[in-house]
């Protein structure tokens, strides 16, 4: 038998492990349909490295990475202006605390649910190992929905939510910050909360305002950190930004961040949204109009026409991908880029796309870029600056002192080079070259596989 046999023998029992532990993964949580495709995504990538380490199969480090250590589930009442009682639901999924203490976002949507944030969380796992920095996978949230809330009803919301979570969180133990519907207002409330009931333990929370421990570019750092993925992948071509067009979803807190950068980089951003429509500026998106719109004033996208009249509005935000470009920077949700839009862009000429939101391409849209060969950045890679800059803000609290802006950039940049390098390395590795899914998915595994294996069956 030739060694190549017994490699693929080996290749093929670590295929059929996997599936096996895929089947039990869904029949124990039915009906989470984000988490089974995020468990899918990532364990579809391993069968390379388990088959080269079988004693990831013997240790039985699949079957403890898919079960959280700790799901909270908490009812979060609350009083709106018309002085009517509200009842939503919170949740902290504390997923895998082998690389240091629970790190990750908070988000506040209607469509928040055990699945969602299940998805979130068990991504979070190896975004965070990438990253190089000492913090465990966690996620969390609620189905309240913060549009058209007043502050008030927002610091209701918020601090009754936090009079529940805060027995389960801390600086060393489980650290919350931003994510869909929570920036800084809603930052600053829960820190203000848990600083009653725990006192001032500055690195509870990332995303804090910079006048009380927040961390200069914070805000920007997952919007500009993906930019910094793109360049990395394009430069290996010998391309960049410049003169490129670039269409971006979303209108938040990762999407503009993103266009300013690759703006910055000599790109026009034709294209952003929200989840009501897109708008479309032959001119270039201006971004300081839609960072008033979003960031300060909280209105609507489609408000940005009445101050740019050669743009125009066009409901349904699905159809963003039909536009031409160059680069697709998808920065809003999961699962807003599908099959069919994939191949559009495909047949529009798109050379790149980078990964701003959680698992905005479907499983099948991501099958569509590997094999035309367009450059993708996977989520967990693309996305990981802001993850990162909050960990350099818990370091900040913990010596107590501020970086300066171009110090915290230049250690975001530093990141995002090591977490592309480390793709490539390990696709290249497991014989995947150029499929930086596949890579940022081994490279993130093995950090958190061999540390569960030093730390004991715990
Ligand atoms: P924000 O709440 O700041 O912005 C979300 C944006 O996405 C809004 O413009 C929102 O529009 C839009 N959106 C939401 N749902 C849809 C939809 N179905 N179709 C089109 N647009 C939609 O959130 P963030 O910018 O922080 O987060 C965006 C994505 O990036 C999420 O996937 C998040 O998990 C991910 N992410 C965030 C990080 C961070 O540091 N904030 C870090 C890493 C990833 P509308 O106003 O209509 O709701
Ligand atoms: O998805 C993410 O990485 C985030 N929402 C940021 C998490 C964090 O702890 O900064």
């Amino acid at each position: 038998m030739s060694t190549n046999t017994v490699e693929n023998k080996d290749l093929e029992n670590a295929k059929r492990y996997v599936q096996t532990v895929y089947d039990a993964v869904v029949a124990r949580n039915p009906h989470e349909r984000e988490f089974q495709d995020a468990v899918k995504e990532i364990f579809d990538s391993l069968a390379p490295v388990l088959a080269a380490n079988p004693h990831y199969i013997e240790q039985r480090i699949l079957e403890r990475m898919a079960e959280p250590e700790r799901m909270i589930t908490f009812r979060v009442p609350w009083v709106d202006d018309r002085n009517q009682i509200q009842v939503n639901r919170g949740f902290r999924v504390q997923f895998n605390s082998a690389l240091g203490p629970y790190k990750g976002g908070l988000r506040f949507h209607p469509s928040v649910n055990a699945s969602i944030i299940k998805f979130l969380g068990f991504e979070q796992i190896f975004k965070n190992a990438l990253t190089g920095q000492p913090i465990g996978g966690g996620k969390g949230g609620s189905d309240f929905d913060p549009k058209g809330k007043s502050d008030l009803e927002i610091m209701r919301f918020t601090q009754s939510f936090i009079t529940e979570l805060y027995r389960h969180i801390g600086p060393d133990i489980d650290v919350p910050a931003g994510d869909i519907g929570v920036g800084g207002r809603e930052i600053g409330y829960m820190f203000g909360q848990y600083k009653r009931i725990r006192g001032n333990e500055a690195g509870v929370f990332t995303g804090k305002g910079v006048g009380y421990g927040g961390s200069l570019t914070r805000t920007e750092a997952t919007g500009y950190g993906c930019v910094y993925f793109v360049q990395e992948m394009l430069g290996a071509r010998g391309d960049s930004f410049m003169d490129k067009t670039v269409v971006v979803s979303g209108s938040g807190n990762v999407s503009i961040y993103a266009m300013q950068k690759a703006a910055e980089l000599g790109a026009t951003i034709v294209a952003c949204s929200d989840s009501d429509g897109y708008i479309y500026d032959p001119d270039g998106i201006n971004i300081n109009t839609v960072r008033r719109l979003k960031e300060v004033e909280r209105r609507r996208i489609s408000e940005y026409v009445a101050e740019h009249p050669r743009a125009t509005y066009h409901p349904g935000s699905q159809n963003i991908w039909n536009i031409k470009c160059d680069i697709a920077l998808p920065c809003a949700t999961q699962n807003e880029l599908d099959e069919k839009s994939a191949h559009i862009l495909v047949e529009n000429g798109v050379k790149a796309i980078g990964e701003g939101a959680n698992m905005p391409s479907t499983l099948q849209a991501i099958d569509v870029f590997h094999s035309s060969g367009v450059l993708f950045g996977p989520a967990k890679a693309a996305n990981a600056g802001g993850v990162a800059v909050s960990a350099l803000e818990m370091s900040q609290n913990s010596m107590r002192l501020s970086w300066t802006f171009e110090e915290v950039d230049a250690k975001l940049k530093t990141i995002m080079n090591n977490i592309y390098r480390q793709s490539v390395d390990a696709s290249e590795a497991y014989g995947h070259a150029g499929n930086l899914l596949m890579g940022a998915n081994i490279a993130g595994f093995k950090k958190v596989a061999n540390a569960m294996i030093a730390q004991g069956v715990v």
